[in-house]
């Protein structure tokens, strides 16, 4: 579904930066993760405690057009603030893969699907590997789909 109101940018420079490139530029700068090479995306939740429009950069993990949703943030010890976000409203997503955002609903992964997709993040962004193996927490993965748009 759309997700209107106050857009809070992150607190993070840099992410922030990269998020607005990439919108103003339909994707077309500002699309991989600073000199890797390697494709982001913008995803796009509600605060599940301020409802303000948050939004994040992933590293672009896509297969038949879905896409993974790695809450890695390199390896810390607790989970993303947008991952509670995702938790609290699966259904509040929208996505950035290049010119046109579109709406998602989202899917925690589980068993072995997880591992399928794993197996995809880590082709498409080896230091997920690293990362996980820098922390006890098991690093949480979605499967986001397309819902409209
Ligand atoms: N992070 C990843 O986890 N995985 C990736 O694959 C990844 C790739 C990537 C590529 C490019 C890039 O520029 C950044 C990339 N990042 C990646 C970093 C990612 O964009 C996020 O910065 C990172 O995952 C941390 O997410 P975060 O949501 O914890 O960010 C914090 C810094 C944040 O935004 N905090 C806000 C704040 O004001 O402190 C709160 C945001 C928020 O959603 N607040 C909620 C609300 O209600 O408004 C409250 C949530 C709550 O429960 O407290």
């Amino acid at each position: 579904m759309p997700i209107d109101g106050e857009y809070e940018p992150s607190p993070r420079g840099w992410v922030r930066d990269q998020i607005a490139e990439y919108e103003a530029s339909g994707g077309a700068r500002a699309n991989t993760l600073r000199d890797t090479g390697l494709p982001v995306i913008i995803v796009t939740t509600r605060g599940n405690k301020s409802g303000k429009v948050r939004k994040t950069a992933l590293m672009r993990v896509e297969h038949d057009g879905q896409y993974a949703l790695v809450a890695s943030v390199g390896g810390a010890p607790t989970h993303p603030v947008w991952y509670h976000n995702l938790v609290a409203d699966p259904t509040a997503v929208v996505i950035q893969d290049g010119p046109v955002p579109f709406d998602a609903s989202v899917r925690q992964l589980t068993g072995d699907e997880k591992a399928a997709w794993w197996e995809r993040a880590v082709a498409a962004y080896p230091p997920y590997a690293e990362y996980q193996e820098r922390t006890e927490r098991e690093i949480p993965v979605f499967v986001a789909s397309r819902t409209s748009g």
